[in-house]
């Protein structure tokens, strides 16, 4: 029985996992490590919290006094680091905390991993580990910048991060291969293009987009909606790092990516027009509204992408393109994505328009305050 230390899996993407690997795996050991920020909520995580192979804990990734109890208690064989700072938005406003976070926290776990599977040293003085360990890194493909028109990034595209957060994910990568090269830790870098899906906090375009639909609020498409983001649903994400971790060879960086470019305006545009068709299929999802017009519930009519949406300042530095070439994890592992982005967004939006109590849970703190800042009265 494999112990995971998941991190950051209070999150998006770190709650997908913790339910993809407990189905998948249901005799592994899941140890969540997270400080519950305003992206992280015990809400996402409560069924898989009464399972007895489930620990969870609330601490930092960067407190070494936290880690190192986690190593002490707990048999880890396996670090997967999902906890980070996620938000472009935000670390053009606060790129400290990105960095404290991202990089800091990074290295803490890789030293506390380190130390505790050592068993010894060889003749060179590298350390021996304990078989079958190994730390993932879970990075992101904006780590290697902004592409034109055309290309593809593959694992050997040079790193040119251009916003803090990205800025702060290839400092941890690099810290990671430091520990693989100098160490010879065993370790692996998987680098994904966005995710969508579930529990995906509405922040982030899509979910934002959904909301503010079923408030009837304008839409902020930034620029002129003509970037260009490889969106894949989430849990085939989660399904790449399963296999990364269990099969993928040591050392290796894995691009995991959608093949599915759309431009924001298009993602938009879909998710308005999904919406119509859901309600006026199942008119009982015209409940999601919020009664903010009291006839809105009974006449679709303004759900439009002229009533809708609105275009506003363009992002500062924003990338204008991400595309990834998943050719190797394919190659390697047998991994592709199976879920069509034409069936994952109806999926994901008929999910939202169930769990409107989950987007009412996890806005009701500063969310307010963060949408007012950024968008203004909108
Ligand atoms: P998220 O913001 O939804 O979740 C991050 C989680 O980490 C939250 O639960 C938060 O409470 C926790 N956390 C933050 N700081 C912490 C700290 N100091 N100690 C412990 N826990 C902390 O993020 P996400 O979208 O789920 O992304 C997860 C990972 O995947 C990140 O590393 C991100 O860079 C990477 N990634 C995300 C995407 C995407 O499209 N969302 C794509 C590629 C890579
Ligand atoms: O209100 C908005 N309007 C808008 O036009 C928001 C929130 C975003 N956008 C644009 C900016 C991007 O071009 O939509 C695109 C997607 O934006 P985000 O959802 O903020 O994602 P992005 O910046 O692409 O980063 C995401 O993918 C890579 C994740 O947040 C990162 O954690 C991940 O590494």
């Amino acid at each position: 029985m494999n112990t995971y230390l998941v991190t950051g899996g209070a999150g998006f993407i770190g709650s997908n996992f913790v339910k993809y690997v407990l189905k998948k795996h249901p005799n592994t050991h899941l140890v969540i490590l997270d400080n519950l920020t305003y992206a992280g909520n015990l809400g996402t995580i409560k069924d898989d919290l009464t399972n007895p192979k489930v620990t969870f804990i609330k601490g930092n990734i960067s407190n070494p006094r936290v880690v190192k109890e986690i190593f002490e208690k707990h048999p880890i064989d396996f670090v997967v680091n999902f906890a980070a700072e996620s938000h472009v938005d935000r670390s053009i406003e606060n790129p400290q905390l990105f960095l404290k976070t991202n990089i800091l926290g990074t290295q803490n776990l890789l030293d506390t991993a380190k130390k505790s599977w050592t068993t010894g040293k060889d003749e060179s003085g590298y350390p021996i580990y304990r078989k079958g360990v190994k730390f993932l890194q879970v990075s992101t493909d904006e780590v290697y910048g902004s592409l034109g028109e055309t290309g593809y990034f593959t694992e050997t595209t040079p790193l040119d991060p251009r916003s803090p957060y990205s800025a702060s994910k290839a400092a941890a990568d690099m810290i990671v291969t430091a520990y693989a090269e100098t160490y010879k830790m065993p370790v692996n870098i998987t680098r994904c293009s966005n995710n969508y899906g579930p529990y995906h906090f509405p922040e982030k375009l899509i979910p934002l987009i959904i909301k503010n639909i079923l408030e009837k609020k304008k839409l902020p498409v930034y620029g002129d909606g003509s970037n260009v983001r490889d969106w894949l649903y989430v849990e085939d994400h989660c399904k790449a790092i399963d296999s990364v971790l269990l099969h993928g060879r040591t050392g290796e960086v894995y691009n995991i990516g959608g093949h599915n470019e759309k431009k924001n305006i298009d993602i938009v545009k879909i998710i308005i027009t999904t919406i119509k068709r859901l309600m006026e299929e199942n008119p009982g999802y015209k409940s999601a509204l919020k009664e903010n017009n009291d006839s809105q519930q009974d006449n679709l009519e303004w759900i439009t992408d002229d009533y809708l949406i609105t275009f506003v300042k363009d992002r500062l530095g924003h990338d204008h393109r991400y595309a990834i070439d998943p050719t190797k994890i394919t190659n390697e592992l047998g991994w592709y994505p199976e879920t069509k982005f034409e069936d994952g967004i109806v999926k994901t939006i008929r999910w939202y328009l169930e769990n409107q109590d989950w987007v009412e849970k996890v806005t009701s703190g500063n969310y307010r305050k963060y949408y007012r800042q950024m968008y203004g009265n909108r």
